[in-house]
């Protein structure tokens, strides 16, 4: 058997792994100078380090697994599965049970006419797929003119040509371009681009944005508007409460299909099984991953709501699919994951006990001299660092450097929070008791307390001129 074992010494690991391994979304010399931290073990939110350190996963891997580390039944059910049939396609008129099971269950979770399931492998996958859904829809309703895609600045939607496309951040567009047909409109960050503005007006400015759009394109040139119902990866940027409806108005108004990507947002996150859900949203298409399958397998798809698919399927053949499109092992995996999501009560937990036990909390951070707002929706949250909170003042350094230093005294308590910019985000396992969470905002207090002493101390506690 070929084995990869945990035995050899962390510093031959690290050395390996930098010879070797090329990390996503990673500086590959900085990483090398410094070593990767190695995670060898997890059990419910923790896990444990090769050096034997036990860290709170203040992120559930990366905003995925939701039931918590260690379920041997997903073990059981993929070992299962394996032996069984352990791979077939659902190309060219076959399928298999654990696809069928899974469409099935997606259809009667989804909300509305979601009824559809195109599976892939990820999210990214499964927003390509979306790319040429909403593009074959018009063009078998003979409008093949209709294929721009509107979206958002800071939104994320995956890394891959398309999916990267869909997203609104620069630096991965910098990194291989862009393909062609997708817009981008202003995020609803009131907290850093708000002004001087109220929330709710600030959101349906934001909200407006997409009818001009559709005006200056022409609403005979556009398919679709994607968006996150909460942008995850930007930030945990929560909309203002008049963004999404006003959204919907626009949409329902010119006839535009509506994406919505809850690859972040599903399945229990936000205290219900879609993000769609929590902020009334009515999409045409949800994009899913992630805590589909709690991460245990690479599963993403697309569910599809009854008028898509009916005018997909009278196009004939849609030539697209991924030869691990509803893998009978993730397939099986993502099923189980949605059983004991159910039976557990999870999003129930999310809903009634953790997210008040963690709301009145994460709250009080504001208290704390470094951080201005903060959010929380579900167990989906994040705060803004700011020098001076009436001003809702960015630092004079540049954006990330304040953020970096908080999370590196975060993964020194053995906490994992991330930061994006100068923003500090959680998505803890959805298992979280209200015990861990006093753990992890007891060692997200001391990492705020002990970066707020070095940037004092380096004198980095200084706002940008206006
Ligand atoms: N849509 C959304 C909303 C996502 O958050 C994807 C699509 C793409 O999914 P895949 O499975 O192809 O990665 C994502 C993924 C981060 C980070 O830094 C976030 C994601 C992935 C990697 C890093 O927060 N989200």
């Amino acid at each position: 058997m070929n084995m990869i074992t945990n035995h050899l010494p962390t510093a031959e690991l690290q050395a390996l792994d930098a010879a070797h391994h090329m990390h996503p979304f990673t500086d590959a010399n900085g990483l090398a100078a410094k070593g990767a931290r190695i995670m060898t073990r997890g059990k419910g939110v923790w896990l444990t380090d090769s050096e034997g350190q036990k860290i709170i996963d203040g992120m559930a891997g990366l905003w995925c697994v939701n039931v918590g580390y260690g379920r041997k039944e997903l073990a059981e059910v993929a070992a299962r599965q394996m032996e069984e049939l352990a791979y077939y396609n659902t190309f060219f008129q076959t399928t298999h049970v654990p696809a069928i099971a899974l469409a099935a269950k997606l259809a009667e979770l989804a909300p509305g006419d979601l009824n559809h399931v195109f599976f892939a492998g990820s999210g990214s996958e499964a927003n390509d797929t979306n790319i040429r859904l909403v593009r074959r829809y018009w063009q078998v309703k003979g409008m093949p003119e209709k294929r721009v895609i509107i979206a958002r600045k800071n939104g994320y939607h995956g890394s891959t040509m398309g999916g990267g496309s869909l997203g609104g951040m620069a630096p991965i567009h910098a990194h291989g371009g862009m393909i062609d047909g997708i817009e981008h409109i202003d995020q609803p960050y009131w907290w850093g681009e708000g002004g001087e503005m109220t929330e709710d007006d600030f959101g349906l400015a934001r909200a407006k944005q997409l009818e001009e759009k559709i005006l200056e394109l022409g609403v005979d040139k556009v398919a679709a508007f994607i968006g996150e119902p909460i942008q995850g990866a930007g930030g945990v940027i929560v909309p203002p409460k008049t963004y999404w409806p006003e959204i919907q108005r626009i949409c329902d108004k010119y006839g535009i299909l509506l994406i919505a990507d809850e690859v972040i947002t599903g399945f229990g996150r936000t205290g219900n099984w879609f993000g769609s859900q929590t902020f009334g949203i009515k999409p045409h298409i949800m994009t899913i991953a992630k805590g589909l399958s709690s991460g245990y397998q690479p599963i993403g798809g697309s569910i599809v709501c009854d008028e898509v698919a009916r005018v997909v399927a009278e196009g004939g053949e849609f030539f697209h699919g991924y030869t691990y499109s509803g893998h009978p092992v993730a397939a099986a995996v993502a099923l189980e994951n949605l059983r004991i999501l159910q039976e557990e009560h999870i999003v129930e937990h999310v809903r009634d006990v953790a997210h008040p036990y963690l709301k009145e909390r994460w709250d009080a951070l504001t208290e704390h001299p470094l951080v201005g707002e903060a959010k929380l929706v579900g167990l989906m949250g994040s705060i803004a660092l700011t020098p001076d909170k009436a001003k809702r003042a960015k630092f004079a350094s540049e954006s990330g450097t304040v953020g970096f230093r908080t999370r590196e005294r975060c993964f020194a308590n053995n906490l994992i929070m991330r930061h994006v910019g100068d923003r500090m985000i959680i998505s803890p396992p959805l298992v979280i008791t209200p015990a861990e969470i006093d753990i992890l905002i007891e060692r997200a207090r001391k990492s705020l307390d002990e970066s707020y002493a070095s940037l004092k101390a380096d004198g980095l506690l200084v706002a940008k001129a206006d």
